[in-house]
């Protein structure tokens, strides 16, 4: 069994596998080298020869004990037709959509327009770099992908307009929903391992919409992976509160985010947990990084973990203090199996 599923299905604690949030990126010289040939970002994320050597990158370099398909979130309003770009220095920047295009866009057309990906998928599956490690699939939570695709870029800004009509929202949710359950089905078809739920915007809801907005669409698509026999991780971004959203929503594993109290988390939750260490650490000096690395895996000795950080990968992170921390996990584990 591969170092993550034995964490998430026999709960170890003796081994602490590591994947990075954002290991395939800007930090990295070779990625750079190819997004500089290639301008358009979504495209890139439809090149399934590209999008193999970028999701291998990183393995090839370290010893991570996973990779994530190289792709984004947007790509499943990208698969509604709804115009995606990612504009340098500004981030996503999308097109209009409605309401009626999702809730009429054919399924089978959805699929054919992200059918790259999942070829990819299955070559990335098949490559011996990872043949013992986990390939790990991803889509945004509901409410994340809402929030680009009504506001149409990062949400800094201009939300409360959007937000106060809250029928359109749950009518939203549901349709996109359908969706993302399809993205999941075929990423696990063409051979992901495990499924990520991205809800990097969960912090934004306030706790009277808790419920509708964050715990009832997430549980379904949760169900919905377990269904399939693959477990499910889900990182809801600076969620008010982790203990009621792994209750109701039922994730095999919590990713944490950085705002996060590891020693609080660590009595209160008996899941797996994945996940903490501010991003921003790896900016830091070697022994830094190796005390607050040291930290969370001592805080959880005695926990199934899964080391990653509490957000992804920065930009201007030096590869080899990437290559430092994962020596750091590595010895841990030499220590204590
Ligand atoms: O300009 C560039 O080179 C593109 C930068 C970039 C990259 C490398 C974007 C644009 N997306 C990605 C890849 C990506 N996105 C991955 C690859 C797999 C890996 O982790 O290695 C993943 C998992 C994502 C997921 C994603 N996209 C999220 C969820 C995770 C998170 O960071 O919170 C979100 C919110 C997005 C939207 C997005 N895509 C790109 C950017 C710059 C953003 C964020 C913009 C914002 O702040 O709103």
């Amino acid at each position: 069994m591969s170092p993550l599923q034995s964490v998430i299905y026999k709960k170890k604690k003796s081994i602490k596998p590591i994947w990075l949030m954002r290991q395939a990126g800007r930090y990295l010289p070779e990625f750079r080298k190819i997004r500089k040939k290639n301008a358009d970002f979504t495209k890139l994320c439809l090149n399934a020869q590209k999008i193999k050597e970028i999701t291998l990158q990183p393995i090839k370099r370290y010893d991570l004990d996973a990779a994530i398909i190289f792709s984004d979130i947007l790509m499943v309003p990208y698969g509604l037709d709804q115009s995606v770009k990612f504009k340098k220095n500004f981030g996503p920047s999308l097109g209009p959509i409605s309401l009626n295009q999702i809730k009429e866009y054919p399924k089978l057309q959805f699929k054919k327009n992200l059918d790259s990906i999942y070829k990819s998928i299955n070559l990335v599956k098949n490559d011996s770099l990872i043949s013992k490690k986990d390939l790990i699939g991803f889509v945004g939570g509901p409410w994340t992908l809402l929030i680009y695709m009504l506001n149409k870029n990062s949400p800094k800004k201009k939300l409360k307009k959007i937000l106060s009509d809250k029928p359109l929202i749950l009518d939203m949710i549901k349709y996109i929903s359908v969706f993302l359950e399809q993205h999941i089905k075929y990423q696990i078809k063409s051979g992901v391992d495990i499924i990520q739920i991205f809800d990097s915007w969960a912090g934004l809801v306030k706790e009277k919409d808790l419920e509708d907005f964050i715990y009832s669409p997430t549980k379904k698509l949760v169900k919905f992976t377990k269904s399939v026999n693959k477990p499910c991780i889900c990182f809801p971004r600076n969620i008010k509160n982790y203990y009621e959203y792994i209750k109701i929503v039922k994730p095999n594993v919590i990713s944490i985010d950085y705002n996060v109290n590891p020693e609080k988390i660590v009595k209160k939750i008996n899941i797996p947990v994945q996940g903490g260490m501010d991003p921003k650490v790896l900016l830091t000096n070697k022994k830094n990084l190796e005390k607050v690395a040291n930290h969370y895996l001592n805080i959880f000795e005695n926990h199934p973990y899964i080391f990653n950080l509490g957000h992804g990968v920065l930009p201007q992170t030096d590869p080899d203090m990437v290559d430092y921390l994962i020596k750091i996990i590595k010895k841990f584990n030499g220590k204590s199996s």
